[in-house]
């Protein structure tokens, strides 16, 4: 379980449930205060960073280097490094024209103290260019200072070296003069505060450097260096990586590729031009799988649920397409329609715009609401595609072919999943054998447990609360769908029985590969496999599985990692559970002589009322939620993890070998 606990951060975050004492207080009328300025960050931070938990804690390094990609994308900079310190606290440098320090006579203060304790006030003396990066809450270092216990910030300009320090948002220095120097830039380096971030305040590399390699595809010709002070090598050297991208989304294209199946054009269509006053930038190109790999983005934030940018790409893709198909002659003999996913099959694509004032709509606010962008988004493609269409006819024609292959396949799977569709609880036709149902019908509280092997399936009803619970023991290795064309996935006895149990339907009439919740009979789904190897391969399939068939359950906190203990401590009739080697040898130590410690390789081991007590009862269980924190790089771990290609898969295992511990 070490092992998909430390690869599941580079392909989603996951996180505890929690609820910061305090946050949830309600503030009755007359109560309510007018709070001010970096006093109201640090009273409600979540406001401000989205949480306080790892995400939260990741935010503000976001925040900070979005300063310097903006000083980039104004021209000024193309090297920014960001380093976690020993202590956890972490510097950010770059090469831009520096924060002004001189004295404003109308703010009563220098200008780097209005940039540093004044809410949005990043830009705000760079009249006439537009902030175009900026995280999705998009504070400003501001925030980041309320949110720290000290933050230094270091300016080399105009030949002399500046420095102030704050703590908590305030100043606790002049800025100074240390001394004089030939470069420019800013550093600035901050230590999170423990009281805002009570979960955690430690770092992950991996969550830091998958960012960074994102900035640089997205923002070409800027050089981003991560390097982990806390890790380094026998000779000393700490861990880093330099990420830098001359060809931006085209190399993002490549990457996203490299582990996915064959290309089946020569090159990467692409195009970076300003559409109608929006910065375009699509790169894109078939291959031979059958997944659909489309990733957008709106000044470098990820938009996960889309919108006008990405409206735009489709409906140009299908309409340049078709009319080249059609005019091309190549659908004559086909006898049924064509649809508009049949047209994104075995695509791997990257949209990133810039929008002076983007409008975010949606759940997790990151869907693109301005309506001028579709049709910006829509011409450029439109001319470019049409442009590479005439210029390239064989890859034109293996592009026709490919939709035209995607359209029969979607006609033989229509059969394949209605008669396995028709057999849904509704219908009378009955759930699944083996499925343990729970009593209750109310779909706010029901769990269903998807278990490893018969045998821990066995022990799970068992210890259960069968009011809310329901257990679906899972034999052997599911389906790998990366790897499957759609109507195998049909004829797969475990994967029926899950959609089956689940409720849940795929496929509309208007849209193939449309997921139905309504019949959703469950609000958690939590994966539960051994803690070994084996178990993390098939928690990794059934990811797998929910990621490309189920995305939205992922997207709607539906999904979940039950977390069984490693170790039991024992002496006497005192029992206590461990999940990780250091637990166990504090409470070793802590018990003293005579201690006995079971290591738990599989659910199998553990008896009903310890899996209860572990894995199962809400009061004492973790769960780990799975959140798709990064989209890009999950498709790009999954498809290498569940792809044909060994060798990736092994050198992804090596190098991530001294987390893992894996104990066969
Ligand atoms: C305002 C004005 C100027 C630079 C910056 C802000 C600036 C801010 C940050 C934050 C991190 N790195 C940064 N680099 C620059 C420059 C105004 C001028 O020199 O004309």
């Amino acid at each position: 379980m070490r092992f998909l606990e430390q690869f599941d951060y580079y392909i989603m975050n996951t996180e505890q449930e929690f609820v910061k004492k305090g946050q949830e207080e309600e503030y009755s009328a007359s109560n309510i205060q007018v709070l001010e300025g970096l006093e109201a960050v640090r009273k409600r931070p979540a406001m401000y960073i989205g949480d306080i938990g790892e995400k939260g804690l990741h935010h503000l390094v976001y925040e900070v280097v979005d300063n310097s990609i903006d000083e980039a994308l104004a021209g000024y900079c193309d090297d920014i490094r960001v380093t976690i310190n020993e202590d956890n606290s972490i510097s950010v440098r770059d090469n831009g024209r520096g924060i002004p320090t001189d004295f404003h006579e109308k703010e009563g203060k220098s200008a780097l103290e209005v940039v540093l304790t004044v809410l949005h006030a990043g830009g705000k003396f760079d009249k006439g260019s537009y902030k175009v990066s900026g995280g999705l809450h998009g504070v400003g270092v501001s925030c980041v200072n309320a949110l720290s216990t000290l933050l230094v910030a270091e300016i080399h300009r105009g030949g002399k070296i500046y420095k102030q320090t704050y703590s908590k948002g305030c100043p606790t220095s002049q800025v100074e003069i240390l001394g004089d120097c030939d470069d420019r830039g800013t550093t600035i380096t901050f230590k999170p505060d423990s009281d805002i971030f009570t979960l955690t305040t430690e770092y992950k590399y991996s969550i830091l450097s998958n960012r960074l390699r994102e900035l640089a595809f997205l923002n070409k010709g800027i050089r981003l260096t991560i390097t982990d002070m806390r890790d380094k090598d026998e000779q000393g050297n700490p861990r880093s990586e330099t990420f830098f991208s001359q060809d931006g989304l085209k190399e993002f294209v490549k990457y996203l590729d490299a582990t996915r199946g064959e290309p089946i054009t020569d090159s990467i269509i692409y195009l970076d031009t300003e559409s109608k006053g929006v910065p375009v930038e699509v790169a894109m190109q078939y291959n031979n799988s059958f997944s659909e790999n489309v990733h957008s983005y709106v000044n470098n934030i990820n938009t996960i649920e889309g919108g006008t940018h990405l409206t735009g790409f489709r409906r140009a893709l299908t309409r340049t397409l078709k009319k080249y198909a059609d005019e091309s002659g190549l659908l004559a003999k086909l006898k049924f329609e064509i649809s508009g996913d049949d047209f994104r099959e075995g695509l791997t694509a990257v949209v990133s715009v810039k929008v002076a004032e983007p409008q975010f709509e949606g759940q997790t606010k990151t869907k693109l609401g301005n309506d001028e962008v579709a049709a910006a988004v829509d011409q450029a493609m439109s001319s470019a595609l049409t442009n590479y269409l005439e210029e390239n006819p064989k890859d034109a024609r293996a592009i026709v072919q490919k939709v035209i292959l995607a359209a029969t396949a979607r006609h033989a799977a229509r059969s394949a999943r209605e008669a396995v569709q028709r057999k849904t609880p509704l219908s009378g036709a009955g759930l699944p054998g083996k499925l343990a149902d729970c009593s209750s019908r109310d779909r706010s509280i029901a769990e269903i447990f998807f278990v490893e092997g018969d045998s821990a399936g066995g022990t799970a009803k068992q210890g259960r609360d069968r009011n809310f619970q329901a257990i679906m023991p899972l034999r052997g290795k599911i389906l790998n769908v990366e790897k499957a064309l759609e109507h195998k996935m049909w004829d797969n006895e475990e994967i029926k029985n899950m959609f089956i149990a689940l409720g849940v339907k795929i496929g509309t009439e208007e849209d193939s590969k449309a997921l139905n919740l309504e019949g959703l009979r469950y609000d958690k789904i939590i994966i539960m496999t051994d803690a070994d190897v084996d178990g993390a391969h098939i928690a990794t399939l059934m990811l797998t599985f929910f990621f490309r068939k189920m995305k939205e359950l992922i997207e709607n906190g539906h999904i979940y990692i039950a977390t069984p203990p490693l170790y039991l401590v024992k002496k006497g009739n005192n029992e206590r559970y461990c999940w990780t080697e250091q637990e166990r040898d504090t409470i070793t130590a802590e018990m003293g002589k005579g201690v006995h410690i079971q290591r738990y390789k599989g659910l199998g081991e553990m008896n009903a009322k310890q899996l209860w007590e572990t894995t199962m009862n809400p009061e004492t269980r973790i769960l780990r939620q799975v959140t798709i924190e990064n989209a890009a790089e999950a498709d790009h771990i999954f498809s290498m993890l569940m792809g044909d290609d060994v060798a990736p898969r092994r050198e992804f295992i090596e190098s991530n070998a001294h987390y893992a511990n894996i104990d066969a």
